[in-house]
């Protein structure tokens, strides 16, 4: 296409139509090839599980990203893509705002929870070394790092580029690395998030991004928040936990649960990969003892026992988290995801030595993964690529031929299919958004009627027998607005969630058939099945070589305009989901602020109180609020997707009329021709 545009460019004549057409055909070129959403896939687990040190094995450098064995190592969350420029490997980083960080010194919480003390101290020491949590504010200003650090948080981000990759690591780690010498000038507690991009990987990252994301249950309050964005946000997650507690541990069980719950149907994600690690990490004799096996029940001819062993206990997690897998899920979800379950040694698959062959740490049927995704990615990509070059190419054969007096007519034609199909389109959104109405009322009355029990019932599930403790736990979830993941709790405690349960009881459903997560489980009440429908030239019927042109041009226009509505649907669909949910934490917020102010004897009862009185008042309202958002939202997509089709097709064919004469520019027959041959493949 460079070729073709370098040569319309070229071409002479300043007259009007001639300047006419040349823009409309370079404005159709610089449409091509726009930079696309990549897929994202989160990395979750336990602090030292095994991400970071998967990350690597998959990219193929040991130290690319800090792995640690003692505490909690990656600080921030870590996007990982390809640098497509040069070779350079690049750290972008951005920080939180200096309101933002001088608000958590002075956060009137940090004096409450033990758990949050230990991590505010852990990040003010991480920055002005010792003793600094026992400073206010002022006295730190004073200090020889403020300035660096006022720097940091007024410049709001950091680009960092190396060509050596050990040099770029250092160079790195300061802003992404949990360190636990404290002597401060470590940045990690002010970045909001770190981008690395890294040369030479097309084949595996040119259309991914590999999020790691450090332990769950950090309490800073803006992780928190984009912990959750990422996890909406990913088209696959892989759950990682070590192999030995993979089956018994709650902790991935109640990721897993959680990331199945949050990703719920607004998202895009439809494969979970479960994956064990640390599989090399294998005592033979322990293993038979806690198995009550012998040597001789282990099969595997003319392999040494510890890799009998390691594959023995391979299979037999993936076996077990499998049925645990068919046990626990619910109907709902099991339909909705496909979750595969691997077991990976990252060591091995860098140790030559190891006593594991490459393919048993099963770090290359990861990495396949991820090509296949890519080049599926890419695939789709090339077919929008080669349709709209095929428009374009049909549109600078069109401008070439002789007038057809019948031009006209087809013209106006396709003007009325386009009102007959809207009409359509109309008549079928109408009534999913009708479905989706009906169901939200339903939401609402059973809202109204029993948030306030379902909210007691679910306090009082959670609540420690003796109530050690939960008064702080409590307040922490108020101060964050309504929801907080305690370090050593499995789920968070989310009054957000458990006030919007009934609500999503009933539209879940509905909702999932309207916007299926993928493709192939489009039903005929699918948003995007009514897309598909939408044409405004069902079959060719050329008379001339012109109107054959514009038929194809006109189809071409029309593809690349659903395909980008389609890309469309998917983020609004979000929106639209967890309407219901912003509405509710944003109506609770001024109830969560006043409970999270009570202090001194009896707090715990004088919050539970505020928040059950927000809730009395507020359920009337709040509720119906919610449904009014979810379908504004519906509603804002379909007026999308109606003007954008009926205004571009319009514009398309306002282009073809407004030339008067035929121009001479270049022979394109042949490049049609390939075309019509690259997408036949
Ligand atoms: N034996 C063995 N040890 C491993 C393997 N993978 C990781 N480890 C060790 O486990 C420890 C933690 O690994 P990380 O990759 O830092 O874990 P993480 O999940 O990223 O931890 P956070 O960043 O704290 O969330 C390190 O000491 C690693 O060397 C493995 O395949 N085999
Ligand atoms: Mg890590």
């Amino acid at each position: 296409m460079e070729r073709i545009k370098l040569k319309v460019q070229a071409t002479q004549g300043t007259d009007n139509t001639t300047t006419t057409i040349k823009t409309h055909i370079l404005d159709a070129i610089s449409k091509m090839d726009k930079d696309r959403k990549k897929a994202t896939i989160g990395i979750f687990g336990r602090t030292g599980e095994g991400k970071s040190s998967l990350l690597n094995a998959v990219l193929g450098d040991q130290s690319l990203l800090p792995s640690g064995g003692f505490g909690a190592c990656t600080a921030v969350i870590i996007q990982v893509e390809a640098n497509l420029n040069d070779s350079n490997y690049i750290a972008e980083i951005e920080f939180i705002s200096k309101e933002e960080w001088e608000n958590e010194i002075a956060s009137p919480d940090k004096g409450e929870d033990n758990q949050l003390t230990e991590i505010f101290k852990e990040r003010i020491t991480a920055l002005y070394g010792d003793d600094a949590e026992n400073k206010t504010l002022e006295e730190l200003k004073r200090d020889d790092k403020y300035t660096d650090i006022d720097n940091v948080l007024t410049t709001g981000r950091k680009k960092i580029s190396r060509s050596d990759p050990s040099e770029f690591v250092s160079c790195v780690s300061h802003y992404v690395e949990h360190n636990l010498s404290s002597s401060g000038g470590c940045f990690w507690p002010l970045v909001k998030s770190v981008t690395i991009k890294i040369p030479n990987c097309h084949d595996l990252l040119e259309h991914i991004v590999l999020v790691d994301i450090p332990g769950t249950g950090d309490c800073n309050k803006i992780r928190d928040d984009l912990w959750k964005t990422k996890i909406r946000e990913c088209s696959a997650v892989w759950i990682v936990s070590d192999i030995k507690r993979a089956v018994t541990d709650r902790d991935p069980w109640g990721i897993l649960d959680h990331c199945i719950e949050d990703l719920g149907p607004g998202g895009e994600c439809k494969h979970i990969n479960f994956i064990c690690t640390k599989t090399d990490d294998m005592n033979p004799a322990e293993y038979l003892r806690s198995t009550k096996l012998t040597q001789a029940q282990i099969s595997g001819y003319g392999l040494d026992l510890k890799t009998k062993c390691t594959l023995h206990r391979n299979d037999l997690a993936k076996k077990s988290i499998k049925q645990k897998l068919g046990i626990s899920k619910s109907e709902e979800s099991k339909e909705r995801f496909i979750i595969d379950v691997f077991t990976v040694s990252s060591t091995a698959f860098f140790d030559e030595n190891s006593h594991l062959k490459p393919s048993e740490t099963e770090i290359p049927k990861l990495k396949d993964i991820i090509i296949n995704l890519n080049k599926s990615i890419n695939q789709k990509l090339n077919r929008d690529y080669i349709n709209e070059a095929k428009g374009v190419l049909s549109l600078i054969q069109s401008v070439q031929l002789d007038k057809d007096k019948n031009m006209r007519k087809v013209l106006v034609d396709l003007e009325k299919n386009i009102e007959k199909e809207l009409k359509l389109l109309d008549v079928h959104f109408k009534s999913l958004h009708e479905n989706l109405s009906r169901c939200l009322s339903k939401g609402v009355e059973e809202s109204v009627r029993l948030s306030v029990k379902t909210t007691q019932h679910m306090l009082l599930s959670v609540r420690p027998k003796n109530n050690k403790g939960f008064h702080r736990v409590f307040r922490a979830m108020c101060v964050r607005g309504g929801s907080y993941w305690p370090r050593n709790w499995n789920e968070p405690l989310d009054l957000n969630k458990c006030l919007s349960k009934h609500m999503y009881d009933n539209i879940t459903k509905e909702f999932e058939l309207m916007f299926p997560v993928d493709d192939n489980d489009k039903t005929v009440k699918s948003m995007q099945d009514k897309l598909d429908r939408f044409s405004i030239i069902k079959s060719f019927s050329p008379t001339s070589p012109l109107l054959h042109a514009i038929q194809i041009f006109i189809k071409t226009q029309e593809t690349q305009l659903k395909a980008s509505l389609s890309r469309y649907i998917v983020e609004k669909k979000k929106e639209i989901y967890f309407s219901v949910q912003t509405t509710i934490r944003r109506r609770m917020a001024p109830g969560y602020k006043t409970a999270g102010e009570k202090v001194g004897d009896g707090a715990m009862q004088r919050m539970e109180n505020v928040m059950i009185e927000t809730i009395e008042q507020l359920k009337h309202q709040m509720f119906n609020e919610g449904k009014v958002k979810t379908l504004q939202a519906f509603n804002e997509l379909k007026l999308h997707v109606m003007t954008t089709l009926e205004s571009e097709l319009k514009r398309s064919m306002e282009r073809l009329l407004s030339q008067t004469s035929k121009i001479t520019l270049m022979d394109v027959s042949r490049e049609i021709q390939e075309m019509e041959e690259l997408f036949k493949q």
